[in-house]
């Protein structure tokens, strides 16, 4: 018999829903809902507000609540089996922060299904936008914050990552600083997650640890609001917030405006919601410790997964709690892709040129280093871009195609070295993930054999995968993530690439000179 379990995803541009089948492992259904084409009212571009400040990023988070209609709609003139599913679990973007009168309980707790939801919530916000991780209006906050927690490495200890202007922490200081009649009117403050979980639950939901510990106000040892993260955050923060709770939490049965209005089942569970990177980690099957994922896109990031909670002394990378209890963590390298492309045209390469060049090449490079800052770097943190050279020549075409991917992959591996697990396995994603020559150095570097795995919506797809953990525990039944993930978050069949042997003595040298020429450049 169909077991059928649906995960949201409320992103930037986007509200996705995928329904998978346990009985059968498969996804059965998918939808998305453009937020700009849906809704022209709201006025947003790529979903957030235009502000003449850059650095203001915010959105309505009213229209997010208009797509959860909108999506239900979608999903009734599709014939899903709504009144099938068991459980509903969701994604959000992670950081964002939603502030909401004290009139909300009873708001969200008595909707009404023959309105509209955007109806239903008149009333309930304290601030009409949303800032979301996009916004970056908070440095004075952030060093206010890391300042008060005795600087950049107690502030990661604390609370896994040191204070960065997205985070929510920093955010809700802003708030209170710049708008203090209006925080003084905010009665509850959630994060994207939990406002979209509570609307679904009909009442409060609790954040859940995953998407906690991106906010500078959750202890990430454990797991409870910090103190003194919240002292020095903004005044009376604590009543604010709701509770913590693991992401497996069953926060009620789906509120009845939902079984009334679109034959949801009134014993289908609401789970707690999380962020969309610690759902993207069950997506992916990253369900045992030493599971990495790295995606080869825009940017390069590095999902890493760990037992214990270790955080990194340099405040690069961000410690997240997984949705299996363990941890994650997440390390963004800007110069991924465009930094590959910017040396494939510099050597009017075409992408086959570009790998003949890495096939040409000997693993290690004959010690011809690239330090490959082509645009401001985040890990490790380059304000000063540009290209730096050690005893490799510009006009050495191959040299510098295989440098730039060493490089890559080098730095991977030393800025995630703090968390004291070698990958047992490496599953790739992105657009760069089709190249097997850079997918071969990748193997090598990190000594781990690499799968490709195709994806669409990780984030979505790890909460449908959530949703059935939270509901089978509840009803008294162990379920292992391996046989969670089975069928629905493997990698491609016969994609594994293997690390040659011999290229490991080569590489472990090559990484202490890289190190050093980084030392060298940082000053660090
Ligand atoms: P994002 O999702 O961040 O927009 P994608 O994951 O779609 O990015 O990746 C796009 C990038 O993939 C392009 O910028 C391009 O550099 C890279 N790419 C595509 N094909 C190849 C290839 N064969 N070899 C290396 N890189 C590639
Ligand atoms: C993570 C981050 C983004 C958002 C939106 O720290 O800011 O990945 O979660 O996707």
């Amino acid at each position: 018999m169909a077991q059928y379990f649906l995960g949201l995803d409320s992103s930037t541009q986007s509200l996705s829903a995928i329904l998978i089948d346990l009985d059968i492992q498969k996804v059965v259904y998918e939808t998305s809902i453009n937020y700009d084409q849906a809704f022209p009212h709201y006025t947003t571009q790529n979903g957030v507000l235009s502000n003449p400040d850059p650095k203001l990023v915010h959105t309505p988070p009213l229209m997010w609540a208009e797509a959860l209609d909108l999506l239900f709609d979608q999903m009734r003139s599709d014939s899903v089996p709504l009144a099938e599913i068991l459980a509903v679990s969701g994604s959000g973007q992670q950081h964002g922060s939603v502030y909401l009168t004290n009139k909300a309980p009873q708001i969200i707790s008595n909707l009404n299904p023959s309105q509209t939801l955007v109806e239903n919530l008149d009333g309930i916000f304290s601030r009409p936008t949303s800032p979301i991780w996009m916004d970056s209006s908070t440095t004075t906050e952030c060093e206010e914050i890391c300042t008060a927690l005795g600087g950049l490495q107690p502030t990661t200890e604390a609370t896994g990552s040191t204070t960065f202007e997205r985070f929510t922490g920093p955010q809700i200081r802003k708030f209170y600083k710049t708008e203090p009649d209006a925080y003084n009117n905010t009665a509850h403050i959630g994060l994207v997650s939990s406002f979209m979980a509570s609307l679904l639950a009909g009442r409060i939901s609790p954040i859940d640890h995953g998407d906690g510990a991106g906010m500078n106000l959750m202890d990430i040892q454990t797991r409870d609001w910090h103190t003194n993260a919240l002292n020095a955050t903004a005044p009376d923060l604590t009543s604010r917030l709701p509770a913590l709770a693991p992401a497996w939490t069953v926060v009620g049965p789906v509120s009845s405006y939902f079984t009334q209005k679109y034959a949801l089942n009134p014993e289908a569970r609401a789970l707690v919601w999380s962020g969309d990177n610690p759902c993207s980690v069950i997506g992916l099957g990253l369900i045992r410790e030493g599971m990495v994922a790295i995606s080869l896109g825009t940017s390069d990031t590095y999902f890493g997964t760990m037992k214990q909670c270790r955080t990194d002394p340099h405040g690069e990378g961000h410690v997240f709690v997984s949705p299996t209890g363990g941890y994650m963590t997440l390390i963004c390298f800007k110069n991924g892709s465009l930094a590959r492309e910017q040396i494939r045209d510099a050597y009017n390469l075409n992408w086959d040129g570009f790998s003949n060049a890495l096939q040409s090449t000997v693993p290690g490079n004959d010690g011809k280093i690239m330090l490959p800052y082509f645009e401001p770097e985040i890990v490790p943190n380059i304000l000063d871009p540009g290209v730096r050279r050690f005893d490799l020549d510009e006009s050495d075409a191959p040299g510098n195609c295989r440098a730039v991917v060493e490089a890559q992959m080098t730095s991977m591996r030393i800025h995630s070295e703090w968390m004291n697990v070698s990958p047992s396995a490496i599953y790739t994603t992105g657009g760069a993930s089709e190249n097997a020559d850079i997918l071969q150095i990748m193997a090598d570097v990190q000594n781990c054999p690499v799968h490709r795995f195709e994806v669409t919506n990780s984030a979505a797809l790890g909460a449908a995968i959530r949703a059935a953990h939270g509901f089978l525990l509840e009803t008294g039944e162990n379920p292992t993530w391996e046989a969670l993930v089975s069928g629905l978050a493997e990698p491609v069949p016969n994609s594994k690439i293997t690390p040659v042997p011999k290229t490991q003595k080569i590489y472990d040298k090559l990484i202490e000179k890289y190190a050093t020429c980084e030392k060298e450049v940082t000053g660090r």
